[in-house]
């Protein structure tokens, strides 16, 4: 049964890059027809198996701008976050996030012939019971929790492949690998994300939105998802960011458009003063008050998170200050045009063009 929906889903997996469908724009570049960001378990199957098999999709189509250890298309996308989370999971965090699930979008779109909006996980939902979440269902999700001990995972449509870049900043061969943790996915909860959402300022909101409501789903499925350099290995990584993003956006829609607007926080990693066990000076982004990994038999090394000596120091452009601004850039490494945090503060135009629904 397995066996022959993979088999299906692999020989059904498009790899052309002649079924271009780009984001529908009028000549003038406006957002009119908003593509629909729908959750994960409104999927039918046949929508599951589309999106499953446009990310199986990118997993073959060979990587081609030369980012280290990158072999696909998804790799480096994955890249783009492994060589840059030093500069962003500072103020920049959930902007850089949103233009990175924009950068997937488009790719599954206009290089694997998915024709849908990227999903979300609706982690509210499942926050308690992760393991029992249609996104992890072994048929039409992501495949379930790893076998341990190193947790790698055995079923599901992501079972084989063997991802090239982590733990951290490590490059060579690893599986995807998760410590499901029903309890830790209780950070996902409403109230967490209700508490957020009584903040009025961006530089309170962002560190608030990436402990609780983020690091939930990040713990909550453990093992690569837990890795803050390399997450981006496991798929679920996406529709795990573009529900943190909806979040983001809800909040945002709480007073528009002065949230439009506004933006702060440090440049560099590091939580602000009062927040979690930092004050400012860069300590790791997943704590909540346990210590990483807590939740989970396995956390990346700490070698793995030193900065390899290969990788130059990542500096931000556009913004010289040590306060994020507006005109901070956005690197994407070339898989998708740089774009400023300005250009990505509304996902209604011009540059982003969709919805939450
Ligand atoms: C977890 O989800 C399953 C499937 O939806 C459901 O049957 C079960 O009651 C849930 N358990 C808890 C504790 O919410
Ligand atoms: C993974 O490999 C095992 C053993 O070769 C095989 O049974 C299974 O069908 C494969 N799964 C996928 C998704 O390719
Ligand atoms: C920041 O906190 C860490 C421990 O959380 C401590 O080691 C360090 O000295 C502190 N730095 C400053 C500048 O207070
Ligand atoms: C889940 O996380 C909790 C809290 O960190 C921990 O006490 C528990 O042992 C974990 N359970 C499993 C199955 O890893
Ligand atoms: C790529 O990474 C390897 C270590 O895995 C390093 O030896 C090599 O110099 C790096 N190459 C580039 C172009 O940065
Ligand atoms: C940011 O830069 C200003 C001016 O250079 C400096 O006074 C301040 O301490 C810096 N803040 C942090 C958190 O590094
Ligand atoms: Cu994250």
């Amino acid at each position: 049964m397995l066996f022959s929906l993979v088999s299906l889903l692999l020989a059904t997996s498009s790899t052309g890059s002649t079924l271009a469908v780009s984001t529908p724009r009028t000549a003038n570049g406006a957002c009119t027809t908003k593509l629909q960001r729908r959750a994960w378990h409104t999927f039918s199957v046949e929508e599951k198996k589309a999106y499953v098999n446009a990310d199986l999709c990118l997993m073959k189509l060979p990587a081609t701008l030369g980012l280290n250890g990158t072999k696909n298309r998804f790799e480096e996308l994955q890249a783009i976050h492994q060589v840059q989370s030093s500069i962003t999971h500072g103020g920049a965090f959930l902007l850089y996030h949103r233009l990175l699930m924009h950068a997937h979008e488009q790719l599954i779109r206009n290089e694997c012939g998915y024709t849908g909006a990227q999903p979300y996980w609706d982690e509210v939902r499942d926050a308690g019971n992760f393991s029992q979440s249609d996104v992890l269902d072994p048929v039409t999700g992501f495949g379930g929790n790893g076998v341990r001990p190193n947790g790698c995972i055995a079923d599901g449509p992501f079972a084989n492949y063997t991802n090239g870049l982590g733990p951290g900043y490590f490059l060579g061969d690893n599986c995807i690998n998760r410590f499901v943790n029903d309890t830790t996915s209780l950070f996902a909860s409403r109230r967490y994300i209700d508490e957020c959402y009584e903040k009025k300022k961006f530089v309170e909101f962002w560190p608030c939105a990436e402990m609780n409501p983020h690091n939930g789903g990040h713990g909550g499925v453990g093992g690569k998802m837990l890795d803050p350099i390399s997450s981006p290995g496991d798929p679920i990584f996406y529709l795990h960011h573009t529900w943190l993003d909806k979040v983001f956006w809800e909040w945002q829609v709480l007073d528009l458009p002065a949230r439009l607007t506004d933006i702060g926080g440090r440049t560099i990693q590091g939580f602000p003063p009062g927040f979690g066990p930092g004050n400012g000076t860069g300590p790791p982004p997943f704590e909540w008050g346990g210590p990483p990994g807590g939740s989970s038999a396995w956390f990346p090394p700490p070698e793995s998170f030193i900065p390899p000596a290969w990788l130059p120091p990542q500096i931000p452009q556009g913004n010289p200050g040590n306060e994020t601004t507006l005109t901070h850039v956005l690197n994407m490494l070339g898989v998708i045009e740089n774009a400023r945090i300005a250009d990505v503060m509304d996902i209604g135009g011009p540059l982003l063009c969709y919805e939450y629904v």
